[in-house]
């Protein structure tokens, strides 16, 4: 059942899409299974704009090198190492996501803050990720994927979905309040834009073109702001609210204008979520921040339990990921899209194509 070869997107140093290349890598290795490890075969992963971070090289947290991206996989278990069957069976529907694994026995693991454990490993960025065929994984850390959720719609829950799902939950929103989702025809803010609307929030999308703007408002968008016609974003955020602001902003852009903009249309006591993640800083007034008593708080993904939930909205319908399907051939053309902003909603990668 394992192919002699493994099919991957690899790149040996940071830059652009053209850094990108397909190879087919021997798989001996891949089936030299450790305790508690599993053999995933990857059919479908999301491209998050993580990866093009990764590919740039734009964070002050270095990747290795050589690297097999990605970090949203949908696949099948086909092989067990020892240990391995009290999480997963050979056959099961199973998602990767960024974080491949942790401790488990720190402080922060044991609060489900997995992401702060000092040993936890990023998918895609420290390990080799799903931008191949064959993914070497613990068990303990891999999500099953509901029997009504197909893998092509999973695949963007794992990051995406989880990641926005959290986010919302750490702005501490009640039913009625008006959340602003800056980057709301993306990968995170469409998934945040559905998620909000099933939690009984009011959304208001920023984001730029006529395709983001139609899928902003067919997902769920009271009010939809393009960030590059409109010359004064606070202003229309606090129009659109009665003049009060809004409730929070959870922003999913990856530049610091979206930031800086949020800082100007948050009501008294308002939340911002720092979700997109550009290599810069964020000027924040002192005096302003306590006047109207503001929160400003960081998320980053999710743990096991937010990966179950956000799966599990998903396979209900009421949060569908909208996606083009392309091949994993295709991925340079792809973080081209991602870097000219022409990608609304999420693309998901065929591997084997
Ligand atoms: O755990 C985390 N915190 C986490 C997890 C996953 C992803 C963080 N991220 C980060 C990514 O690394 C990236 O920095 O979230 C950011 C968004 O990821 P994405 O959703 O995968 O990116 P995208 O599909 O390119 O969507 C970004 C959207 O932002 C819009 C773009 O038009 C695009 O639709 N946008 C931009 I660029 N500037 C904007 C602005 N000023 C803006 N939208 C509103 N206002
Ligand atoms: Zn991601």
């Amino acid at each position: 059942e394992l192919a002699p070869t493994n099919r991957v997107a690899i790149f040996h140093e940071h830059g652009g899409p053209d850094k990108i290349s397909i190879q087919q890598l021997d798989t001996t290795k891949q089936s030299e299974l450790n305790a508690g490890e599993v053999l995933v075969r990857v059919l479908y992963t999301g491209v998050c704009h993580s990866d093009l971070h990764a590919l740039q090289g734009d964070w002050p947290a270095p990747t290795k090198l050589p690297l097999i991206g990605g970090h949203e996989g949908a696949g099948i278990v086909v092989a067990l190492g020892p240990g391995s069957q009290e999480y997963v069976q050979v056959g099961d529907r199973v998602g990767i996501k960024w974080i491949a694994d942790a401790c488990l026995n720190c402080e922060w693991c044991r609060l489900t803050h997995e992401i702060n454990c000092a040993q936890y490993k990023p998918s895609g960025y420290a390990v080799d990720g799903t931008f191949q065929q064959y993914v070497r994984h613990t068990a303990r850390y891999l999500t099953k994927i509901p029997d009504a959720l197909p893998l092509d719609q999973a695949a963007p829950i794992l990051c995406a979905g989880v990641t926005i799902y959290r986010a919302l939950k750490e702005a501490h929103l009640q039913p009625g309040n008006w959340v602003v989702i800056p980057g709301s025809g993306g990968g995170l803010g469409h998934l945040g834009v559905q998620y909000a609307r099933n939690a009984g929030l009011r959304v208001i999308g920023i984001d730029t073109g006529d395709d983001k703007k139609k899928m902003s408002l067919e997902l769920g968008c009271e009010v939809f702001v393009d960030f590059k016609s409109t010359s004064d974003v606070p202003s229309a955020i606090k129009e659109a609210t009665g003049g009060a602001g809004a409730h929070a902003a959870v922003v999913a852009a990856a530049t610091s204008a979206a930031y800086e903009q949020a800082l100007d249309y948050l009501r008294p006591r308002g939340t911002l979520v720092i979700v997109g993640m550009p290599n810069s800083i964020l000027p924040v007034s002192i005096f302003k921040t306590v006047l109207f008593t503001h929160r400003i708080v960081g998320s980053a993904v999710g743990n096991r339990q937010d990966a179950v939930e956000a799966l599990e909205i998903a396979a209900t319908g009421r949060v569908k990921v909208q996606f083009t399907l392309k091949g994993l051939s295709d991925l340079p053309d792809v973080f081209q899209a991602m870097i000219d902003g022409k990608i609304a909603g999420r693309v998901v990668l065929d591997v084997d194509k």
